[in-house]
């Protein structure tokens, strides 16, 4: 189906100036036109649609809210409506450009020296170089403290040893930012391809992202300079730290995937028939076509307030963790919603509804699963960690 129309129950366009206005346009166009006719193939396929990197780039969609060279430095809530129209196109789209912005070029230009963001910055926004981010291991998941990858000091630099899974863009990358335990700390590394000892592996068999590649990064005696150690970052607060930058981009992505399934969804409600008449008619249908735009509405009230409250200065990890929790629950619930009113049709890769839901399981659980933002909000208000 074509022509989406958008969902803004609440008329949320008049919160937003020309710019957000005109951006988050020109990426609906780009996803419409360049992205969504090929979506089908690279699902089956298991691919990500790397002739569309270039234009990411071009486009300012690589790390639009990064400040350094060869970044636009635009606001976050600009950033968030970016991640709200490529998700409507798929999560993968999404996640390609999360990993790359918040999670590659962010701690690059917080953490890195003038020459790392020389070096990286440009090439990374312009889609010439790709990144990863390599925080989860096989045995430390949700508690990445638990990190057992290590860099010990040799000589003038280091010796990167240990492995980790289930990283997205992991043979795609040119370069790895890598979280290793030191004699110092959590430390932060610029792990390049090529370099002897370091070969990544594709995780085959995923029935969730399937257009986007996910994998291994193993490091066995790799020897790095001292220049490839993030300088700036120091401890477990800054992996962590990039993870509010991604987390917030998810919290305004996956409302976009729900906007597709609801907008699917209504649509094929006006026009398919049973009992001879539109199944739209029937009460139980609009009570869902309802709950999916009611929860679609309250989604993206939390993501302008957080959004708005970013460009503030304010990003607080339990206001991230909140609207992340909420909005991929709602979203995940959206796409079952959405499914259901497409009956068997519904079960088929010509609707998009299925390839949502199936994204939205790995989204539930990746940058924190819905359970451990439940911990970290409840921290928040009762004071008292589940955690340590
Ligand atoms: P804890 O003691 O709570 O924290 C250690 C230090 O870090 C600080 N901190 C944060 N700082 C900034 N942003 C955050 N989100 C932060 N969370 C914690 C904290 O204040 C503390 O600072 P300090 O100064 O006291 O040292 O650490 P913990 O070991 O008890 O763990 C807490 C927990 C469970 C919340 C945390 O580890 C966690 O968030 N676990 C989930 C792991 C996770 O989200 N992994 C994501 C991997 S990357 C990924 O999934 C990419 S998907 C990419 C895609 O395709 O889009
Ligand atoms: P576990 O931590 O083993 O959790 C299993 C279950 O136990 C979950 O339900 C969890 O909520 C629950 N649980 C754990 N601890 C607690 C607790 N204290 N209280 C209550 N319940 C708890 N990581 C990266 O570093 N970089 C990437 O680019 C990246 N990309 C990913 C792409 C995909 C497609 C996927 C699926 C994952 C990716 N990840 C990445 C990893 C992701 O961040 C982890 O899967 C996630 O943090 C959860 O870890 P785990 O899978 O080991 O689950």
């Amino acid at each position: 189906m074509s022509g989406y129309r958008g969902v803004d129950f609440y008329h949320f366009d008049r919160c937003l100036s020309d710019e957000e206005r005109s951006i988050r346009d020109t990426v609906r166009r780009f996803v419409d036109q360049s992205f969504l006719p090929g979506i089908r193939g690279h699902f089956r396929d298991g691919t990500f649609p790397l002739d569309l990197i270039p234009q990411l780039g071009e486009m300012g969609l690589l790390g639009p809210s990064v400040k350094g060279p060869g970044c636009m430095g635009l606001s976050g809530v600009i950033y968030g409506l970016i991640c709200q129209e490529l998700e409507r196109g798929d999560s993968g789209l999404r996640s390609f450009a999360s990993v790359q912005g918040s999670l590659v070029m962010w701690p690059i230009s917080v953490y890195g020296t003038d020459e790392q963001k020389e070096k990286w910055l440009p090439e990374l926004a312009a889609g010439r170089k790709i990144g990863c981010f390599g925080l989860t291991e096989a045995d430390h998941g949700s508690d990445p403290g638990g990190m057992e990858t290590r860099a010990e000091r040799d000589g003038d630099g280091w010796l990167l040893n240990g492995s980790k899974l289930w990283i997205t863009n992991a043979n795609l990358a040119d370069v790895a930012v890598v979280w290793a335990r030191t004699p110092e700390g959590v430390s932060g590394f610029l792990v390049e391809r090529g370099m002897p000892g370091f070969t990544t592996n594709v995780i085959h068999g995923k029935y969730s992202l399937r257009a986007s590649d996910t994998g291994e990064l193993v490091f066995d005696n790799v020897r790095l300079p001292d220049s490839a150690r993030l300088p700036g970052a120091r401890g477990l607060k800054a992996p962590l730290s990039c993870l509010n930058q991604a987390r917030y981009g998810i919290a305004w992505g996956v409302v976009g995937a729900a906007q597709d399934c609801y907008d699917t969804a209504l649509r094929y409600s006006q026009e398919r028939k049973q009992f001879d008449k539109p199944i739209g008619s029937f009460q139980l249908v609009q009570q869902k076509l309802v709950t999916m735009v009611t929860e679609i509405t309250k989604a993206q009230g939390l993501c302008l307030q957080l959004g708005r409250l970013k460009d503030d200065g304010i990003n607080d990890v339990p206001l991230v963790s909140l609207s992340k929790r909420n909005n991929v629950a709602m979203a995940l619930d959206c796409a079952r919603m959405a499914r259901d009113i497409l009956g068997a049709a519904g079960v088929t890769d010509e609707f998009s509804p299925g390839r949502h839901m199936a994204n939205l399981e790995s989204v539930y659980t990746y940058e924190g699963t819905h359970d451990i933002h439940t911990l970290i909000v409840g921290a928040e208000i009762t004071g008292l960690s589940a955690f340590r």
